[in-house]
């Protein structure tokens, strides 16, 4: 089944979103295989945005998803990388329709609450980067029939 790495971002775990995003993910009907609170240090942001390193905001990037504590997680279920996608809403919350989660809580591009893997490449490297084989609960939702 497919798995993505998604995180709330510090500007969301200071605002007390973390529930409210982990909400809207498990009555979508995904299915939550790992999560953490955790720091991430400048190595690991300037690995996780590696793409990002020529760009001019690369060093506020850094500094800021290293300000405060994230709330990291990997989500399973069909499809499940895109449709998070979408349920976050556009890069820039000015642009995020609403009923995403940038939509409905983010205000500027700097502080968009929440990162979710872009493709299934991201998704395997970044879960990778964040969490360990251990961290990560196998378990039967038998309510899945229901669901899918
Ligand atoms: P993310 O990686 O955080 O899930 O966001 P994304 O795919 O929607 O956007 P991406 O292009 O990967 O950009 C990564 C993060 O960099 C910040 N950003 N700042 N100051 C700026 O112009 C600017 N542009 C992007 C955003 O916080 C974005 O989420
Ligand atoms: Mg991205």
């Amino acid at each position: 089944m497919e798995q993505t790495f998604l995180m709330v971002k510090p500007d969301g775990v200071q605002r007390g979103l973390v529930g409210e995003v982990v909400k809207r993910f498990e009555q979508k009907g995904f299915q939550l295989v790992g999560a953490k609170l955790m720091h991430i240090s400048s190595q690991l942001a300037q690995q996780h945005y590696a793409e990002h390193r020529e760009r001019p905001f690369f060093g506020e990037l850094v500094e800021f998803i290293t300000a405060g504590p994230v709330f990291a997680m990997v989500w399973q279920g069909e499809n499940v990388i895109a449709t998070a996608r979408q349920m976050m809403g556009a890069t820039n919350p000015a642009d995020a329709a609403p009923g995403t989660i940038r939509g409905d809580y983010g205000v500027q591009v700097a502080m968009n609450i929440i990162h979710g893997s872009d493709s299934p490449e991201s998704a395997e490297r970044e879960i990778g980067l964040f969490f360990s084989e251990e961290e990560k609960v196998a378990y039967e939702k038998t309510i899945d029939q229901w669901i899918y």
